[in-house]
């Protein structure tokens, strides 16, 4: 049978994006077999918006076909979420989107327009359509899988979004990729890796537009224009004092949504006695605010107890440890967070680099 326009588009991007050691398929205990998996994920070890979906991948038990991309710009490198291929099956599944325009801290579709050049984004073979945005992707699949419980079921559906959003809003890249005026607590390897991130990513992508300007690409060269105006924006963002004590007063106040949240739905989780997809969300945001330094928004503080006791649930939970904690390269090495922290977590952190990051 003759493959459909869209298989098409999918088969390009993987032409280009195929690894030996950073493909692979992930098979879930008890889910059913038959076939190759409906789905396949375009992610990232190491983002965060990345772990959201695969947490979700783990708790429901979904297979799925995995492309661990390389989304950092290293020496003459170019990260592989540029690619031509890639961000034309990411502008597929999003054919009317407006494009990003600026930068304010946050990575959200809602406040900054679509970004064509990041991940995640997830095929399904089944419906024919590709996905992009974390929350629209983890609503999606937890929608498509029928297989166990719902992590959105539809009493709780608006309650839900309403917590998937106000994580989806918080400035989590400005605090990662900027440091507080006041004092840097991020992890020193981190500071290293991420040198100048922005005019790398900037460079990375004016390479990659000449080639599409050859082939008059006029799509794509707008999705380029459009992540250079944005990554303009993030670099002086950054470096700009006030932005960035805002962007920290910002996470000083999403901590404390928390807290009011659990005080008023009284536990153990975000919306009550139900785990959700909202506490993928709040698990995955602050466990990266613990590993960046800034576990002492709840740690030690009495009017933040309810978050500090909720964590301990939360990291603990086996969908979050497969997802992220276990997965290869998700984080490096930070003194902030015990997996992560001391010599043998860099051994292992070292070896995981030689032999599976090859670029
Ligand atoms: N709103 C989007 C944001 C996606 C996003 O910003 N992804 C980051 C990683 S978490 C990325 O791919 N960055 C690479 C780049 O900007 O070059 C989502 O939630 O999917």
């Amino acid at each position: 049978m003759a493959e459909s326009a869209f298989e098409q588009i999918v088969a390009s991007a993987n032409r280009v994006l195929a690894h030996p050691r950073r493909d692979s398929v992930v098979r879930m205990d008890g889910a059913s077999a038959t076939g190759g998996p409906r789905f396949e994920l375009y992610h990232s070890a190491p983002s965060l918006c990345s772990f959201k979906v695969r947490t979700v991948m783990f708790e429901r038990g979904i297979p799925f076909r995995s492309h661990d991309m390389n989304i950092m710009p290293a020496g003459s490198s170019i990260p592989e979420n540029y690619r031509p291929e890639y961000v034309g099956l990411r502008l597929h599944g999003a054919p009317n989107a407006k494009l990003v325009d600026g930068y304010t801290g946050v990575s959200s579709v809602a406040t900054e327009g679509f970004d064509p050049c990041v991940v995640p984004t997830l095929v399904d073979h089944k419906k024919q359509q590709a996905v992009v945005d974390s929350a629209r992707i983890c609503e999606y699949l937890d929608r498509e899988w029928a297989e166990g419980d719902r992590l959105m079921p539809d009493e709780l559906a608006n309650a839900v979004r309403a917590q998937v959003d106000l994580v989806d809003r918080a400035p989590h890249v400005a605090v990662l990729y900027g440091a507080h005026p006041d004092g840097d607590n991020r992890p020193k390897g981190l500071a290293v890796n991420i040198k100048d991130i922005h005019a790398k990513k900037i460079a990375a992508v004016e390479a990659m537009m000449g080639e599409a300007e050859k082939q008059s690409a006029e799509e794509t060269l707008a999705a380029y224009r459009a992540k250079i105006t944005k990554e303009s924006s993030a670099s002086q963002f950054v470096y700009d004092a006030p932005s960035m004590r805002a962007a920290h007063k910002g996470m000083a106040e999403h901590v404390e949504a928390l807290e009011a949240q659990l005080e008023d739905t009284g536990g153990p989780w975000a919306l009550g006695s139900r785990y959700t997809m909202a506490d993928i969300m709040w698990t995955n945001s602050l466990y990266r605010l613990k590993w960046l330094g800034l576990g002492p928004l709840w740690e030690g503080r009495s009017d933040r107890s309810r978050v500090a006791e909720y964590t301990e649930r939360a990291f603990a939970r086996p969908s979050f440890r497969r997802a992220v904690i276990e997965w290869p390269f998700a984080y490096s090495p930070s003194p902030h967070v015990k997996e992560f922290s001391g010599p043998v977590a860099a051994a292992k952190f070292f070896w995981q680099m030689l032999r599976r990051r090859p670029i």
